[in-house]
């Protein structure tokens, strides 16, 4: 489509005004159709950015650039108008200051591209909680993922009308081409110190430049769905959240819908997908990254996927830890700094089998020998530790029946967690909200390679896993959590669980199976929110009754069990030392008092113990 056929005067006015500062060579509105998708890959293919993959049908592998892997949380600003609503966990520039420096960037930027314009929604159209986004990008590996991530097109533009809201999303990967040059075959992005993700939230306004990567660039993922509606949420009264929505029928059939808060990289994708190893119990899944939820008619909390894909992690993804997954790339996925072996296949750390062939290329487009193991040192792997696939959630066959449901599935539970070697038991369920609420709070994991940091491997406070996500001040974030608590009667509130798959023994090792033994935990919490008789109180919550997880074939000592299932009061005395000391004072006096409550009442509990 051309700009002449947008009939919507403020998006055609903006694709003007942006055209006439970022120069491209051309400009094409997205229709959204399979046709489009196969032209823009085939071109991609043909300048060699893409290999087609002989193993997997319509499937294309590309390799980044080594600078542009993940997402850049140093280089991601909240420009609010006022310095103090961006809070301390967000990097603040004065609007008007990044706009000028930005606006110098994106000047000409986009010279010997095609400007494309992508309308897409978030969740299923015409949804009351769905939104509308435009993005604007000259990156046609942004096009095809946001394909496969979001609904786009004409179907959106039409649901737009001529004046319908939507969200500016400006994109541009910092590379202009000189007359006569070309890609070649690189990835285009720009210098890490050229690289901004920058939110207006006051104006509903994502600039992001220099990065053609995940989060970065695919501006409906973290930037809007999270970054913009935590804001949206926070002024509407809803919640726009970190978090994977999962399906759960008991053997008797009786269903409940659980979601769950887990930082980058530590395992949404995973529980959203699991195989139970509980028998008569099963799993099916909604969304494995993002919830937004709104109140429905009768004072339960519903909940919508506003993605339509998996941009998931490719390490340690196999046939046994995440067989749907497996199946959901079969076909039409997009993989990225992925391992290809001499079959033409893609290949990563842990798939479950060795590269057929001799040889491999890696990540970085290096042949190298086919290695003999399935791991490889650190520094040295096949794939990128953040390499991901990019593929259609219609594709998983564990997606649920009502996925798209545009009035949302009602909420149960909220699972929060981390990786944390040490402290947390496997599951503790909060006391009631505001306890939860203060659990969400304190949450804190270590550092994965989903983002680009010296601090990987360490463990980091990451509030209900919004640290690098929430569009404000965390703590008027945290206010807002206590006061959706208030907005309905507890009995119809999702019951709030703090859970922990990574605890580790002295040697390093996780002493906790994880993955399809995670449902031995799913069915505990499932009949938690049914009343159920299989808790104990301790000082920090509710814990599972001896006998009350079912753990028939599990391959856990039992001395192992005891020590994930008990309160560490040492531990824990630790911890609250932390929260009081450099956790909670980052927040001022925006931390909520219900919070403080919660801590001192927390702390007193374990005193007297
Ligand atoms: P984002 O897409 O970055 O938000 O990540 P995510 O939260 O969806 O994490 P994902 O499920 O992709 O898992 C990330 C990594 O953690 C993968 O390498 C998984 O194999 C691993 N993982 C997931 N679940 C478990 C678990 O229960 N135990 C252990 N030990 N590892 C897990
Ligand atoms: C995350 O980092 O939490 C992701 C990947 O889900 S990205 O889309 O790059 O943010
Ligand atoms: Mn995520």
């Amino acid at each position: 489509m051309e700009i002449n056929d947008i009939k919507h005067k403020k998006i055609k006015a903006w694709v003007e005004e942006t055209a006439a500062i970022c120069r491209p060579d051309a400009i094409y509105v997205c229709d959204g159709s399979q046709a489009e998708y196969d032209r823009l890959m085939d071109e991609m293919i043909k300048s060699g950015l893409g290999t087609p993959l002989k193993k997997r049908p319509s499937s294309v592998l590309f390799r980044s650039d080594p600078s542009d892997v993940a997402r850049v949380e140093d280089r991601t600003y909240i420009a609010s108008a006022k310095e103090e609503d961006a809070g301390p966990t967000n990097h603040w520039i004065d609007p008007n200051e990044l706009k000028k420096i930005m606006s110098g960037l994106y000047t000409d930027s986009m010279k010997g591209r095609t400007l494309y314009v992508i309308p897409f929604s978030m969740g299923p159209i015409g949804s009351q909680i769905s939104k509308n986004g435009i993005e604007i990008t000259d990156s046609a590996y942004v096009v095809c993922n946001m394909h496969i991530m979001t609904r786009v097109g004409t179907k959106v533009l039409e649901n737009l009308g001529e004046d319908g809201e939507f969200v500016k999303c400006l994109h541009s990967v910092g590379k202009p081409l000189a007359s006569g040059q070309a890609d070649n075959g690189t990835w285009p992005c720009a210098d890490m110190e050229h690289k901004y993700i920058s939110h207006f939230p006051e104006e509903r306004l994502i600039w992001s430049y220099g990065s053609g990567y995940g989060g970065n660039a695919l501006l409906g993922k973290k930037c809007f769905a999270l970054r913009i509606a935590s804001v949206l949420a926070r002024d509407e009264g809803w919640l726009a959240e970190h978090m994977l929505i999962l399906k759960i029928t008991n053997p008797k059939g009786e269903v409940k819908y659980i979601t769950g808060a887990f930082p980058s990289a530590c395992g949404k994708t995973n529980l959203a997908m699991l195989i139970p190893t509980v028998p008569g119990w099963k799993v099916e899944t909604i969304g494995d990254d993002i919830a937004w939820m709104k109140f429905g008619k009768d004072g339960r909390l519903y909940a919508i996927n506003p993605e339509a894909g998996f941009f998931g992690v490719a390490p340690e993804t196999s046939d046994s830890s995440n067989k749907n997954a497996m199946e959901s790339i079969k076909q039409n996925t997009i993989f990225t700094n992925c391992g290809l072996s001499d079959d033409g296949d893609i290949w990563w750390e842990k798939i479950g089998y060795l590269p057929k062939g001799e040889s491999v290329i890696d990540w970085h487009g290096k042949k190298r020998p086919a290695p003999l193991k399935e791991s490889s040192p650190k520094g040295e792997e096949i794939a990128h530790p953040n390499a991901r696939f990019t593929a259609p959630a219609k594709q998983c066959p564990s997606i649920a029946s009502e996925w798209e449901d545009p009035a949302g599935v009602p909420i149960s539970a909220f699972l929060f967690g981390g990786r944390r070697p040490s402290t947390i038991p496997l599951v503790h369920q909060s006391r009631n909200w505001n306890h939860g609420v203060f659990i969400g709070s304190i949450i804190g994991s270590e550092v994965t390679a989903a983002v680009i940091s010296d601090k990987i491997g360490q463990v980091r406070r990451d509030p209900f896993a919004m640290l690098p996500f929430c569009g404000y001040h965390m703590g008027d974030y945290f206010k807002h959590w206590i006061e959706t608590g208030k907005k309905t009667t507890p009995d119809k509130l999702p019951k709030i669980f703090y859970v922990n798959w990574f605890r580790k023994d002295k040697e390093g090792n996780f002493m906790w199976p994880g993955y399809k033994d995670n449902s031995r935990i799913l069915a505990w919490v499932f009949d938690r929110c049914n009343e159920a008789d299989n808790a104990v109180e301790t000082e920090i919550g509710f814990m599972p009754k001896p006998g009350s997880i079912n753990i028939d074939g599990l391959d856990v000592k039992p001395e192992v069990l005891k020590e994930l299932l008990e309160v560490d009061r040492e531990g824990w005395k630790k911890e609250i030392q932390d929260v009081r000391e450099n956790h909670y004072p980052k927040f001022g006096n925006k931390i909520p008092k219900e919070l403080t409550e919660e801590l001192s009442a927390l702390e007193a509990r374990l005193s007297k113990a």
